[in-house]
């Protein structure tokens, strides 16, 4: 396979002048006729015709109505073209039904819909399927489906067809087409300038009662986007699509964003809080790409961050907004610890902006969306509110319309805010997560903070250079006063060293608030401190740190067999009791680190973490929580049973998080009573699962995991939970079997990507369970990534991630990995997606 460099992306010879598209649907040998005009881009220097195509059988092509034999390869074709402008003509077949891939055009259930992004139109038709070849699009689809959409306005439509014109110039990646047997929920939107949009949510016939809350949320997320960043929608209609076979979570293209049934669908007896919030911000994530995706598109796909980045710190705000930026900056912190950290930390690190690939469908990572956000989060704390949001301004300005890199961006920042951002840029070019070593002095009224920052070395990048990182800092004096508030000091040398006068007194600090940089703090803070911070920080972020500070070491005593600090317990328990905090904030507290925390953790020690050590000690330190906490517990679980309706409004569910994470606890000291009340009388799905959750920890709750099956049998996604809650929730000894004997499940249907991630990608979320020592964990996921691999191999290269964390095992365990991936790298007919992500692993 063939490895492409962002060195190398030279322009499209041709502009588009526009594109028409016929559809004649069937499940084998869909037709599919196109009509592009070309004409030579004055601005591009010369070069061979060439049209991406794959797995397509070409009928019949011609050039201004001449029949033409172009030479066809399996990635595409050449053909010999007028030196001016020309008509591209070509009627190809493809077969939907036979594509496992969910790539391309695909049939789900009778219904028809496509996926292009990122290179998925090529499976389609002929055509120059590259983000910065922008056209407009007319659509004709010919079917019997009673329901016909793509993207942009319908025009006609009558028995057996419709058709669809997008003005805006696109990328193929945003090409969308719908046909199918469909139901909708319809609502409408009235723009800021007065534009009337008529909205549609459109589902298979008997999930109508599930779409209410993402209509909601769209509508949320349409009002937001004028308010927050003076960005209106540009068409008279918005259509989302509910698939069940689909995937990743959901799609942004024009005026027609298809999701995974998972993201979208929602009611309160089959979707819990965690449901509720993540088809809101996945709702505003695709919403807001019209802007930051659609009308600013992306030069090629080195530069995928600058949509996903913006558009994923962009539904961050939204969701602050909606339901507290406290909260959401922690989930967001677990989040890039415990998965981006991983991966910048392991042998698929790499950098925001990649300089090469193989294929690109294995850069959707949480370095290109998770960090990029945190890249785009430190630009603005760097020049402020005010400036990011004329930054912004000049950037729907001056790029609407094209496709744009990462230089585009920055300029915007810098011609707007007059500051250089040369140093800034190494974030989207250095792979790895800085380590920001502190020391401290206090001499004579002055205090002093020495800082020193290391990155360590990545694939291909063995030394880095000292990058902008953004400190945030406040000072308390000893009296738990703030003495000085949030400071945001740049770190921009290797060492560096910031010192503070006039102080009375020598003051505890609060450093990296509201997790200020995505970095790694080195720092032996002095006992007590932690304690002190969690009950005096104003900062609600580092408040949490103080608390997770405490657990981390609550962690590492037991994991070292010694005594768990006897402080810990009563300042948490203060914590807990402050009603000044809210239930939301109060649940954050109750959280311990992950245990793939822990074992990064370990690992930057220099030592060896053995997942199931470090399960037995969370265990342990959970029990020691409970016990403490024993009297606590049964209020704060009452405080989140609440009269009346479901109602997904954050402070229902910041009531019902406290009080579902002290049942959690509660569960191992009073034999799950509690649970498995809750469970029997439980009205909605968060309650229920929560129940099932906190008896399943504790080895229970085997009565209430077959009635739960009885009961939602019929439901493919709440199915999934009971696929995946057992699972992920297994005792270590017995997580591999079980997930085995679930593979055998007649409700398990491997090719649907959420049944397979709700059995194989729970196993490998339950790390002491996945890496049991036998390597029957290893051999489980290897075989079952080789089958998928040969119907879905986009599916398959995301989940060979579980292994990338190899090199930080034992030898023994080590040893079992490499053969599992040697195994994976021999499968005869192994694909691209596939075999880049295990030779990158292996290295
Ligand atoms: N842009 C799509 C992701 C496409 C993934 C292609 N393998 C969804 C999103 O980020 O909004
Ligand atoms: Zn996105």
């Amino acid at each position: 396979p063939r490895t492409i460099y962002l060195k190398d992306y030279t322009p499209f010879p041709w502009v588009i002048d526009g594109v028409d598209l016929t559809f004649a649907l069937a499940p084998r040998g869909t037709r599919v006729t196109s009509r592009i005009r070309f004409r030579p881009d004055p601005d591009a220097p010369p070069g061979p015709f060439f049209l991406h195509g794959e797995d397509l059988r070409l009928i019949e092509a011609r050039i201004d109505g001449q029949p033409v034999t172009p030479t066809v390869t399996p990635e595409g074709l050449t053909c010999d073209v007028p030196t001016g402008p020309f008509t591209w003509e070509a009627v190809v077949e493809n077969d939907p039904e036979l594509n496992t891939r969910l790539e391309g055009l695909y049939l789900s259930k009778g219904m028809y819909c496509t996926q292009c992004e990122a290179e998925g139109f090529r499976r389609i038709t002929y055509y120059p399927d590259r983000p910065d070849v922008m056209a407009v699009f007319t659509v004709r689809i010919e079917s019997d489906l009673p329901v016909l959409l793509s993207n942009g306005n319908p025009e006609e439509s009558g028995p057996g067809f419709a058709t669809w014109h997008d003005p805006w110039p696109k990328p193929a990646y945003l090409f969308a087409l719908v046909a199918g047997d469909l139901v909708a929920l319809h609502d409408s939107f009235t723009t800021r300038s007065g534009r009337h949009v008529d909205l549609g949510l459109w589902v298979r016939p008997g999930d109508e009662g599930k779409c209410a809350w993402g209509m909601e949320s769209l509508k949320a997320s349409m009002r937001w986007d004028e308010e927050a960043y003076g960005r209106e929608y540009d068409l008279d209609v918005f259509n989302i699509v509910a698939v069940d076979d689909f995937n990743m979570g959901a799609m942004e293209n024009k005026g027609l964003n298809i999701f995974n049934s998972s993201a979208i669908l929602a009611s309160p007896d089959t979707a819990t809080d965690a449901d509720y919030e993540r088809v809101e911000r996945i709702v505003a994530h695709e919403y807001f790409h019209n802007w930051t995706g659609n009308r600013i598109t992306c030069r090629d796909w080195f530069q995928l961050s600058l949509k996903e980045g913006l558009t994923v710190f962009r539904d961050q705000q939204f969701t602050g907004d909606m339901r507290g930026h406290g909260v959401k900056r922690i989930g967001d912190a677990v989040l890039l610890r415990g998965r981006q950290f991983r991966e910048d930390n392991g042998p698929l690190a790499h950098p925001v902006r990649p300089e090469s690939f193989v294929e690109i469908n294995n850069f959707y990572t949480v370095t290109i969306y998770e960090k990029g956000a945190e890249v785009i989060g430190m630009l603005k704390r760097l020049v402020g509110d005010d400036g990011y949001r004329r930054a912004l301004d000049l950037y729907f300005d001056r790029h609407d319309g094209q496709a744009a890199t990462v230089e585009d961006w920055l300029k915007v920042f810098e011609d707007a805010t007059g500051r250089d951002l040369a140093q800034f840029k190494l974030w989207y070019s250095q792979a790895g997560t800085p380590r920001v070593k502190v020391e401290e002095s206090w001499e004579d009224g002055r205090y002093r903070l020495d800082m020193t920052q290391t990155i360590p070395p990545t694939p291909g990048q063995p030394d880095k250079q000292p990058m902008v990182i953004p400190v945030a800092l406040g000072l308390l004096n000893p009296n738990g006063d703030e003495v000085l508030p949030t400071t945001v000091l740049e770190l921009t040398g290797g060492q560096q060293s910031f010192t503070f006068d006039n102080l009375s007194a020598r003051p505890v600090p609060s450093i990296l608030r509201g997790f200020s940089a995505p970095v790694i703090l080195e720092r032996d803070a002095p006992e007590g401190e932690a304690a002190f911070l969690l009950a005096h920080d104003t900062d609600q972020f580092n408040r949490w740190e103080a608390a997770q500070t405490l657990a981390r070491r609550a962690i590492r005593a037991r994991l070292d067999g010694q005594a768990i600090d006897a402080s810990w317990v009563p300042s948490l328990a203060a914590a807990l009791r402050d009603d000044a905090l809210a239930p939301a904030d109060r649940a954050a507290l109750l959280g311990l680190p992950s245990e793939e925390e822990t074992a990064q953790a370990l690992w930057d020690d220099k030592r060896i973490p053995d997942p199931t050590a470090i399960h037995h000690a969370h265990e342990a330190v959970r029990d020691h929580l409970a016990q403490g906490l024993r009297d606590l517990l049964p209020q704060l679980h009452d405080g989140g049973r609440m009269p009346g309706p479901y109602s997904p409004d954050a402070k229902s569910v910041g009531r019902r998080s406290l009080g579902n994470a002290a049942l959690r606890l509660l569960s191992r000291t009073d034999d799950g009573v509690r649970a498995a009340a809750q469970f029997a009388e439980a009205a909605d799905m968060t309650q229920s699962v929560a129940a099932l959750g906190a008896l399943l920890a504790v080895g229970r709750g085997e009565e209430q995991l077959r009635a739960f099956h009885d009961r939602w049998a019929q439901d493919r996604l709440v199915l999934d939970k009971w696929f995946s809650l057992q699972v992920g929730l297994a005792r270590p000894e017995a997580a591999v079997a079980l997930a085995q004997r679930l593979t055998q499940h007649p409700d398990f249907d491997w090719k649907n990507p959420n049944r397979f991630r709700a059995v194989l990608g729970a196993l490998a979320s339950n790390p002491a369970g996945f890496h049991d020592a036998s390597g029957a964990g290893y051999r489980l996921l290897a075989d079952w990534l080789i089958r998928l691999d040969g119907a879905n191999p986009l599916s398959a290269a995301r989940m060979s991630t579980a292994f990338d964390s190899w090199r930080r095992l034992d030898v023994d365990r080590q040893a079992l990995i490499q053969s599992e991936l040697g195994r994976i790298q021999a499968a005869p007919g192994l694909s691209r997606d596939l075999s880049e992500m295990v030779g990158r692993m292996i290295g």
